[in-house]
């Protein structure tokens, strides 16, 4: 039977994974000679597998949607407590995201204790808390419609700082350790801000915000090229975002966002950068074509995932300085389950972070060094295409999740199950939320 802990009947799990047990051992075992003669230990690979997680964001598990609609799926989360036994589902399954990352005011509820013993009682603890000044919220005194942060009002820019502090004040009730700024602020029309006063408005905001951080906390600054602003944004790009955490103070770093940047950047590059300056926050996973697309990680351009994650590997195998970033999806899903999605796009990154092990860096060194394009290009090329599904099956069940969490997913008959509890909602308005 489910239970609070376990919304997904465990005797389920184990009847699904019993069929599938001996091939995904048989697989297992196959693949760890194959990467043997490429002298890989394929059980030290699985251990660090194992310890990876990535955080989910509370809205991801609410069906998205465009500026132009939102076409609700059924048994759509109500409020945070919902949305947190969603996100048990997903970490149920596929074992890899622990942690939730909220959104406030979009999860703010009456009783933080009952939900961090709820979310507990899943399995759960919270991540990165997320505020939110792009937008007005229903009695608002001032508007955020001319930027928050930034605004040339100074009561404006208060009431934004105010509202992080009361998302940081949430997050120590519920054992959260960052606070992930992004704003919309900037501008549509050539003239309109300032763009240096803007900045130095940011700045003085952000100090504020950082100086009430309590010790072990930080905050991660989200840049993003556009949106909704359209002429400029404030935070605009990676180097907006590093001057302005060496700007605000020790605890600020930098949240690469892979659908925020200008069409081809190389966003591995600006990783390794980030990497360097001692400021990468960590990542909103997803993927695009065109702009914030906030599609699926992966399902795009998984290339590019791994790339990314072969810089990041590459620094904790040199054990950078201050290398510790945080790992995020956000994504939107308009036109799948969300859960579906979640677990295939943990999965993906989990797989991005397992290829980028099988480097070996001591051979790519040798030849960078011996400007041997073709061999250094090659020796990605073969991790990126190695098929590592019977490392990420038998973590899985040996955690206690599903070989195939899609499949047992869909068998448990979870998401027919909720449209019954929780009622339709209407298609009316777009957005994200
Ligand atoms: C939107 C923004 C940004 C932010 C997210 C949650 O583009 O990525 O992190 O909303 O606030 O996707
Ligand atoms: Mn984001
Ligand atoms: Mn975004």
């Amino acid at each position: 039977m489910p239970s609070a802990s376990q919304p997904i009947a465990t005797d389920m799990i184990h009847a699904h994974n019993d069929v599938r047990s001996r091939h995904a051992r048989n697989d297992y075992e196959h693949l760890g000679e194959q990467l043997a003669r490429r002298h890989v230990d394929i059980d030290k690979i699985r251990a660090k597998v194992a310890d990876f997680g990535v955080a989910i964001p509370s809205w991801g598990v609410g069906t998205g949607g465009t500026r132009f609609a939102r076409f609700p799926g059924t048994g759509e989360p109500r409020h945070v407590f919902d949305k947190l036994q969603d996100c048990a589902v997903v970490h149920q399954l596929g074992r890899a995201t622990p942690r939730v990352s909220l959104h406030i005011p979009w999860d703010r509820c009456n009783d933080w204790s009952e939900l961090r013993e709820t979310a507990s009682a899943h399995g759960l603890s919270f991540d990165a808390m997320n505020s939110n000044t792009f937008s007005d919220q229903k009695n608002q005194p001032l508007s955020y419609k001319f930027g928050s942060l930034s605004h040339v009002d100074p009561a404006t820019r208060s009431q934004a700082i105010g509202h992080n502090l009361e998302c940081i004040d949430i997050g120590l009730r519920l054992g959260s350790k960052a606070l992930t700024v992004w704003i919309g602020d900037g501008s549509n029309f050539p003239g309109q801000q300032h763009f240096r006063r803007a900045f130095d408005h940011y700045i003085e905001s952000s100090r504020a915000i950082h100086a009430h951080l309590p010790e072990d906390w930080k905050i991660f600054l989200e840049h993003k090229i556009c949106e909704p602003a359209f002429y400029s944004t404030v935070i605009q790009d990676w180097g907006s975002s590093l001057m302005a955490a060496q700007a605000i103070g020790a605890k600020a770093s930098c949240l690469v966002d892979l659908g925020h940047h200008a069409p081809n950047v190389n966003i591995e590059m600006i990783v390794a950068r980030l990497i360097a300056s001692g400021r990468l926050a960590g990542f909103h996973f997803n993927d695009s074509k065109y702009g914030d697309d906030d599609l699926d990680a992966g399902s795009i351009a998984p290339y590019r995932l791994f790339l990314i994650f072969n810089e990041l590997v590459s620094a904790a195998h040199e054990g950078i300085a201050h290398f510790d970033p945080a790992y995020m999806l956000d994504q939107s899903h308009n036109v799948t389950d969300p859960i579906e999605s979640l677990m295939t796009s943990a999965a993906q990154v989990q797989r991005s972070f397992t290829q980028a092990l099988l480097v070996d860096r001591a051979v790519l060194d040798a030849a960078q060094d011996a400007n041997d394009a073709l061999a250094a290009t090659q020796l990605l090329k073969q991790a990126f295409e190695t098929d590592v599904t019977p490392i990420l099956q038998v973590v899985r069940m040996e955690a206690g999740g599903a070989i195939e969490p899609v499949a047992a997913y869909r068998a448990a008959g979870y998401r027919a199950s909720m449209a019954q509890q929780r009622p339709t909602v209407s298609a009316a308005g777009g957005g994200i939320v």
